[in-house]
């Protein structure tokens, strides 16, 4: 269908727009993204004459991507955020052809790999016909607020349909069981929706009438005579509300009061929550490859949600302690870990544990030694069954809720809930897709180190299947006005040869909530909070480690260690960038005049790495210090610092006036963020990423750009000048990021927001039994035989390592 060029761009500047058109024709280059086309155009115009052509802005502004083939542009056109068009020009016509997704990626495919014969092509993956189940949201500006809809949805039918909808209700009460103990309704008593109404009634009526004096025990008693069992509150208000709400959910239905009621269910008591890769324990781990902030983000995610569903169960009278279990790899070869412990207690809790189940090869030996996450992949499908087993036993039987976490988590969680029949939540921490660019299209020169095909094929099951996504940002989704989100990265893509999916995703679909994570209060906390921090003899000699000390695990002296420190702490991964950090650093003459950079990262001799991608980082960085002569200016700490260590360095940091840096290429959120917000320290971070919605710029942090070196030395330097003359500066950031973290981010908020979440969306399940959603089910367990074991297992099984 053709669209008229004047629906986008003005009369005036048409000539101006075709010329354009007509340079980016000529161009070498067959795909260019967003960056190359705004930065082409603005070369275009060149000498101040930047602000012409603003329809010609507007439109090049929501041009992903664009393709040159056969004297054709054809353009992805994002008119919303999640959803784009295909629009294809021949750079005169004053008309523009619509092109669909699918005829898109076949194009773009031949452009990429135009020696791929035609028996060779690719299979198709479409699932949009399996997206008619469930409501769907209209505007993206929705989406992640996935419960709100869910809800109106929810309730719609409620009142739309009173008969049948009351009694889906009445049976998921009646049946409702929390480790083995039928609670909420006698079904023997009250035997369906009318019935119910008229006990309700009953009930109510005696709640009212009962003496204020009269206790628990009695009230309890008498409402199971009337038929209303164990779970409806702990005291006889409590009881009277959540009665009050059940009467009102049906007989005037409201959003707020339906929510209300189900969130008041004691619904979860048992948690699994699945984190296959890396080296998961509660000390000496964190900086090791494959291990950061998702081990962090698990351990007090699972901290804050005992401590809330006792309170939960509490709430609703039940007498019954809430037990969570994180399920890990066990890898013999601990190096100094607890990684080859079966059972681990995660410390200050009740009843959270860490559980470690081994991967086996094919002759049934377990597996000794760590494994890259990129590489895991063969051992997953017996790993998942294995875990069952485990579980079962541990638990006595099912949990009330699955969270699987990453690629690999995920995919585990997605059979474990289909073999379990239990209500699964996803959460990605980062989606590798985004953060490799031409991961797709070039997926064969990345398939020996990374093995894309597998992940993104393990990405798509997961993330269709999950019952309810969350993420820490709502960029994660549907990411900005400038660049697509991770989700939505999963819409339309090609790995040419090999898949070709045209509809692998539908983010309108109400399953996606954003829910910030927290950090430790117990860990980080304000740097001037001086009677909670350590001992002033544990200060000293933490100070020494870092600026002076010359243990064999630091790198580096400092010529004037009373300069403010620039600080970063992050695992050494080739995108989080310290190794940018140190180029900027070293090139800028004036901020290495005017502070210090200190690292925390990974170790400093190479032969202690186990980990490719951080071998060649920890060589870069020496190639690095010594060509911009960095001896005398950067301290290198590349030892585990336990996390009380940890916490008291970002307050170190904040007593020395310094600055935390995170310059990552892309950071899905990034939890050093909130740790240095917490602890006071001013933080400067990329704009890649998940920091855009956690700092507010130029307010409570400063976002800088990684890949221009300039921008990040330009915007620290003129910080320290500035506060040279203002000294009021320094303690503005520090303020105001405590503000904005101790408002926003903290793990009470994220607990209270999931528990409701597995409610609501474990009574969706309940009562939604919809033929589509079993279809895509299926089709999914195909792909899963089909396509991702069949890769999986030609992946080589790492030797034992040297
Ligand atoms: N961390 C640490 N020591 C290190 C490197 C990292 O304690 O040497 C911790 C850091 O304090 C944070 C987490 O690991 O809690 C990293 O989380 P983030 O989300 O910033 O990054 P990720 O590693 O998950 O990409
Ligand atoms: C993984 C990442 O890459 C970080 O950006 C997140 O903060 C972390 O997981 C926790 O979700």
């Amino acid at each position: 269908m053709a669209k008229s060029l004047y629906s986008f761009i003005d009369e005036t500047d048409l000539p101006l727009f075709q010329e354009f058109v007509g340079e980016l024709m000529g161009s070498e280059r067959q795909i260019l993204l967003r960056n190359d086309i705004i930065t082409g155009f603005s070369d275009f115009l060149k000498d101040g004459r930047e602000e012409e052509a603003p329809s010609c802005w507007r439109f090049l502004r929501k041009v992903q991507e664009a393709l040159v083939w056969e004297g054709r542009l054809i353009v992805i056109y994002r008119h919303r955020r999640a959803s784009c068009r295909v629009y294809v020009f021949n750079g005169e016509d004053e008309e523009l052809g619509q092109l669909e997704i699918d005829d898109f990626l076949e194009i773009k495919e031949d452009v990429v790999r135009p020696d791929l014969n035609p028996q060779d092509r690719t299979m198709k993956i479409n699932l949009s016909s399996f997206y008619d189940y469930g409501p769907i949201l209209k505007d993206p500006q929705t989406i992640g607020h996935g419960i709100k809809h869910l809800n109106r949805h929810m309730t719609a039918r409620l009142s739309n349909q009173p008969d049948k909808w009351h009694q889906v209700l009445y049976e998921f009460l009646k049946l409702h069981q929390l480790q083995g103990i039928h609670l909420l309704l006698d079904g023997e008593q009250i035997r369906d929706a009318p019935e119910l109404e008229s006990s309700l009634e009953e009930a109510l009526d005696f709640l009212d009438r009962c003496d204020r004096e009269a206790g628990l025990e009695y009230i309890v008693s008498k409402l199971r005579k009337i038929g209303f069992l164990d779970g409806w509150g702990n005291s006889r208000d409590r009881i009277q509300e959540t009665l009050h709400l059940l009467q009102d959910t049906l007989e005037q239905p409201s959003e707020d009061v339906q929510e209300e009621l189900l969130s008041r269910i004691p619904m979860v008591s048992k948690v699994t929550m699945i984190s296959p890769h890396g080296w998961f324990g509660q000390e000496n781990v964190l900086g090791r490859p494959d291990t950061g902030g998702q081990v962090v983000y698990i351990l007090d995610q699972a901290k804050a949600l005992e401590k809330h569903l006792t309170k939960d169960l509490a709430l609703s009278g039940m007498d019954i302690s809430p037990k969570i279990i994180i399920v890990t790899r066990l890898i013999p070869e601990s190096q100094g870990t607890t990684c080859d412990q079966r059972l681990e207690k995660v410390h200050n809790t009740k009843n959270v544990w860490i559980l470690r189940v081994p991967f086996v090869d094919r002759e049934g030996e377990v597996v000794p030694h760590w494994i890259s996450r990129f590489r895991i992949w063969p051992y997953l499908d017996q790993f998942a069954e294995d875990v069952e087993g485990e579980i079962q036993l541990e638990f006595k039987g099912r949990p009330d809720l699955i969270i699987g976490n990453y690629s690999d988590g995920n995919l585990v969680a997605t059979t474990l809930s289909r073999k379990m029949g239990v209500i699964q939540c996803n959460i990605a921490h980062a989606l590798e897709k985004s953060k490799y660019l031409f991961s797709d299209i070039y997926w064969q020169d990345f398939e020996e180190e990374y093995h894309f095909s597998v992940q993104f094929m393990a990405d798509l099951i997961a993330m269709n299947l999950a019952n309810f996504i969350i993420s820490s940002t709502s960029q994660e989704f549907i990411g900005t006005e400038k660049s697509i989100g991770q989700y939505e990265s999963y819409q339309f893509f090609t790995m040419p040869g090999l898949m070709h999916v045209t509809n692998g995703i539908n983010l309108f679909h109400p399953r996606f909530n954003v829910i910030p994570p927290g950090v430790n209060n117990d860990i980080y906390f304000p740097f001037s909070e001086k009677r909670r921090r350590h001992s002033a003899r544990e200060l000293k000699a933490l100070n020494r480690m870092i600026f002076t000390g010359d243990d064999a695990d630091s790198f580096g002296t400092l010529d004037n260690p009373d300069l403010p420190p620039i600080f970063t702490i992050s695992r050494l991964d080739r995108i989080k960038n310290l190794t940018g950090l140190v180029e900027a650093y070293g090139k800028s003459e004036k901020l290495r005049s005017q502070a210090n950079l200190v690292l925390v990262a990974s170790v400093i001799d190479p032969a202690k790495s186990g980990d490719d991608e951080e071998k060649a980082e920890i060589g870069k960085m020496y190639e690095l210090i010594d060509k911009y002569h960095l001896q005398g200016s950067l301290r290198w700490i590349g030892k585990m610092l336990n996390s009380r260590e940890a916490g008291e360095v970002y307050r170190i940091m904040a007593d020395r006036r310094g600055v935390f840096v995170q310059p990552a290429l892309f950071e899905a959120f990034g939890l050093t963020i909130l740790e240095a917000m917490h602890s006071g320290l001013p933080v400067f971070a990329t704009q890649f990423g998940g920091p855009l919605e956690i700092i507010e710029n130029y307010e409570s942090g400063i976002l800088i750009n990684p890949t221009i070196h300039e921008d990040m030395t330009d915007k620290l330097s003129e910080f320290f000048t500035e506060c040279l003359e203002n000294p009021g500066l320094w303690q503005l950031y520090s303020r105001k990021g405590m503000v904005r973290a101790q408002s926003h981010f903290t793990w009470d908020l994220h607990c209270q927001r999931l528990t409701k979440l597995a409610k609501v969306y474990g009574f969706w399940r309940y009562s939604s039994s919809d033929k589509a959603k079993a279809r895509l089910t299926e089709y999914c367990h195909l792909l899963y035989h089909l396509f991702f074991l069949e890769r999986a297992n030609k992946i080589p099984r790492e030797l034992k390592k040297s």
